[in-house]
């Protein structure tokens, strides 16, 4: 099944407000959808993170994935990313977030629309072609931010603001409250680390309170806080959280958090999509006792059959695994939701940014995909189980080409539209 054209395209979609240690979202969220057209006119699609970058990630990769059969995933990675898959080019898309190579995320891109393809063409779906289900839904979790007023996109694009301003943990527990109302979330994170530590720990407190004893709530300040403050963070919520996700900077802060943790004899679990991004993290992370989950994430750890993969290295290690997300469409959440699926050893709900975008913004045929009693159904129909709407992919790339965001960037919209002066520290408290 040869690949006889690989198609990118770049698009923007409106994003609220949502605070995180790094800044302010953009009023629109940047992404790449990618599609292979087999030789027998068949797509496959994929989407991976968005850019001006990526762009031309994707035009130096064209000569390796043109023409190649579409079951050739190996080969086609080594030829991306070298023959050390793992190769540390460290580049972030976001100030200190997430690093990794741009030829591992456009791999990504190209993998699921490989398998999408793949699939069509055989007639099974996609969680098939990676080992077969062990379970028919995915649980996701509810992704609190701290916002300001707006839904996002501007001007005369804007979009209704669905969700409201959350500024105090009244406001954060409404949010929830909301978004387990509309999607029946059986769990629930907050992106912290935008304000000081105290009104968190204060915020997750009333959450408690308000949802009740079984629902697990986490708490991710993107490494905004110093070793200390984390330590003091978790002893606040030690009966509060069923982890904590990157408190502190770099792995051997996390291995302190976890030995100061000790020390005090809490057993609090930690958990990461900064500090472990790849394979070759892992080692490392076991000798400092940095992390007990990983959260994986398709999009850069190379693929979905990495992300599989992944999920038999944390059984065999006796760590965690969830799923990281970031602003992203319905063929991500049906990539996620396929790998979800096959992989036994997922041991939380998965992230997902998805209640935040805009039914306006979606790309599939019919719409948004629905989460309900929170979760995705997993598709029984070949490939993702999905069908792109061409028209409302053009309507993204023109926002795209108009929308004169070429690379994401938080802290330039927080002082475009909070404080001139505010700068990214890390830690800042
Ligand atoms: O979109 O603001 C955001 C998040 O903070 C995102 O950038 C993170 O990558 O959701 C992510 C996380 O769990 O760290
Ligand atoms: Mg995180």
């Amino acid at each position: 099944m040869r690949i006889a054209e690989l198609n990118v395209t770049p698009i923007a979609i409106a994003d609220p407000p949502l605070l995180n240690s790094n800044g302010l979202h953009q009023p629109y969220a940047l992404r790449t959808i990618v599609e292979l057209v087999g030789e027998d006119g068949i797509s496959g699609w994929g989407e991976c993170a968005g850019g001006r970058r990526m762009l031309d990630a994707f035009e130096g990769s064209r000569q390796h994935v043109v023409g190649r059969s579409a079951f050739e995933l190996t080969r086609l990675q080594l030829a991306l990313t070298g023959n050390a898959p793992d190769a540390t080019q460290h580049e972030t898309l976001m100030g200190r977030m997430n690093p990794l190579p741009a030829a591992r995320r456009v791999f990504s891109g190209v993998e699921v629309a490989a398998l999408h393809l793949i699939g069509k063409s055989l007639g099974v779906p996609v969680c098939d072609l990676l080992g077969g289900r062990v379970r028919d839904r995915v649980p996701f979790s509810a992704y609190l931010f701290y916002k300001l007023a707006g839904g996002g996109g501007e001007v005369d694009d804007a979009r209704d603001d669905e969700w409201g301003e959350a500024l105090t943990p009244d406001g954060v527990v409404a949010q929830a409250q909301a978004m387990i109302t509309r999607y029946g979330f059986g769990s629930v994170k907050l992106k912290a680390g935008a304000f000081p530590p105290d009104e968190e720990i204060a915020a997750m407190l009333v959450l408690r309170n308000a949802l009740g004893p079984d629902v697990p709530l986490r708490i991710d300040p993107n490494a905004a806080w110093t070793v200390d403050t984390s330590v003091a963070v978790a002893l606040a919520l030690a009966e509060t959280l069923e982890y904590l996700e990157d408190p502190t900077p770099g792995m051997a802060g996390m291995g302190e958090v976890h030995d100061r943790l000790a020390a005090e004899g809490l057993r609090m679990p930690l958990a990461t999509n900064m500090v472990v991004t790849a394979f070759d993290d892992i080692p490392e992370s076991l000798r400092l006792r940095a992390v007990d989950v990983i959260l994986g994430d398709h999009h850069y750890w190379g693929g979905l059959r990495a992300v599989s993969h992944l999920g038999t290295l944390c059984h065999t290690l006796g760590l965690g695994l969830s799923m990281h997300s970031n602003s992203h469409l319905g063929i991500s959440l049906l990539a996620m939701t396929h790998v979800a699926a096959a992989t036994p050893h997922l041991t939380y709900a998965c992230d997902t940014h998805y209640p935040w975008q805009h039914e306006a913004d979606e790309i599939l045929v019919g719409g948004k995909v629905p989460i309900v009693d929170g979760a995705v159904v997993v598709p029984s129909t070949p490939g993702l189980g999905i069908e792109i709407d061409r028209d409302a992919l053009a309507r993204g790339r023109e926002r795209f080409e108009r929308g004169g965001i070429a690379e994401r960037d938080d802290v330039s919209e927080m002082q475009r539209r909070v404080d001139p002066a505010w700068q990214h520290i890390q830690p800042r408290w």
